[in-house]
């Protein structure tokens, strides 16, 4: 492990907003989702990103636990480099008791000189993010408009739009606020620009164990989203496919649709287990000479994300 300091990550936002829920599609503890009892007080687990450890506080957001974080915001907040604020977009009745705890948490940082970066989820959008709708949307710009003016360029502010019914809204945002709080050196974007090259791929992505995009390479923005598209559904089958026969963590998966190929491989074992993502025409014609150019790039993206392996 990394011996630099660990950082301090809070969720926090009323009650029922979807906090522990988050944090367990996060730990791809799935099967416990469905039984999540409120929070008492706060809730305190590691969790790993690359080489490094983050200590997550999953905060309570009952009234009861609300008022005794800002009765004693040091005990609670101090050391705070990252909050996520989580608000349930349903729960339309409470935006105001929601934004009121936001601009209370806020004070309080102020006091105790923190500065922490702040993400906003706009939770339990499904509606909005597998149908569109436009209530939810709606509801989202208003309250960022809110939370903007609240914040009043005090702090560096993000705002997601997730659900756990879509796991990659998940994946993907983390993956955003994990990069923020460990930001990659240029050295891996530009790895995996020239890895893109040589294998004449639109779109590569390097991607870890608990499922989160840690860097990506699109020739075209709205290529982006390709990621999303394969990466949760190729992990699985992998997962699936592999268990139980030794050494097949080395398989790689192939496919092709129109003209496209489509690859995904474990390039990393150890210390962490890192997968690549690659989509392009060379990807799928040519597999002895793509896994040399693989093979030539793994040692790049090794040290490129500082994995020495032990
Ligand atoms: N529709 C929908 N429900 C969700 C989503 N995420 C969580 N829930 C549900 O919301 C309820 C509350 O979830 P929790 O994760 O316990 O909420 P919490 O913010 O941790 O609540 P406290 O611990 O009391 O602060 C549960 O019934 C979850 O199944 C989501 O994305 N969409
Ligand atoms: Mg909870």
């Amino acid at each position: 492990m990394d011996s630099g300091k660990s950082k301090k990550l809070i969720f926090t936002g009323l009650d029922n907003s979807g906090k522990t829920s988050i944090n367990l599609m996060l730990k791809q503890n799935i099967s416990s989702i469905g039984l999540v009892k409120p929070t008492y007080l706060v809730d305190r687990s590691t969790f790993s990103y690359l080489d490094y450890e983050i200590i997550q506080h999953d905060f309570g957001g009952q009234k009861r636990y609300l008022i005794s974080y800002l009765k004693e915001p040091g005990k609670f907040f101090n050391e705070t480099d990252l909050m996520v604020f989580v608000v349930d977009i349903k729960d339309s009745e409470r935006f105001d008791d929601a934004m009121e705890y936001f601009s209370n948490v806020l004070e309080r940082f102020d006091d105790l000189d923190l500065n922490p970066s702040v993400w906003v989820l706009f939770h339990k959008a499904e509606k909005y993010l597998f149908e569109a709708d436009d209530v939810e949307y709606e509801a989202t710009k208003e309250l960022e408009r809110k939370i903007k003016l609240i914040t009043d360029n005090r702090y560096p502010i993000s705002f997601e739009i997730t659900s756990i019914y879509d796991p990659w809204s998940i994946s993907s945002s983390f993956g955003k606020i994990y990069a923020e709080l460990y930001p990659q050196e240029e050295l891996i974007e530009e790895t995996l620009e020239t890895l893109a090259k040589e294998l004449d791929a639109s779109v590569v992505s390097i991607i870890d164990d608990n499922i989160l995009p840690i860097a990506t390479h699109a020739n075209e923005k709205s290529e982006e989203k390709l990621v999303g598209y394969t990466v949760p559904y190729l992990y699985r089958m992998k997962k699936k496919l592999d268990e139980g026969r030794a050494g097949a963590n080395k398989d790689i998966i192939m496919m092709q649709k129109g003209g496209a190929g489509y690859l995904f491989m474990e390039i990393i074992s150890d210390p962490i287990v890192i997968y690549l993502l690659s989509i392009g025409i060379k990807t799928f014609f040519q597999r002895k000479e793509v896994e040399k150019i693989v093979k030539d790039y793994t040692e790049k993206i090794r040290m490129a994300l500082k994995l020495d392996s032990s």
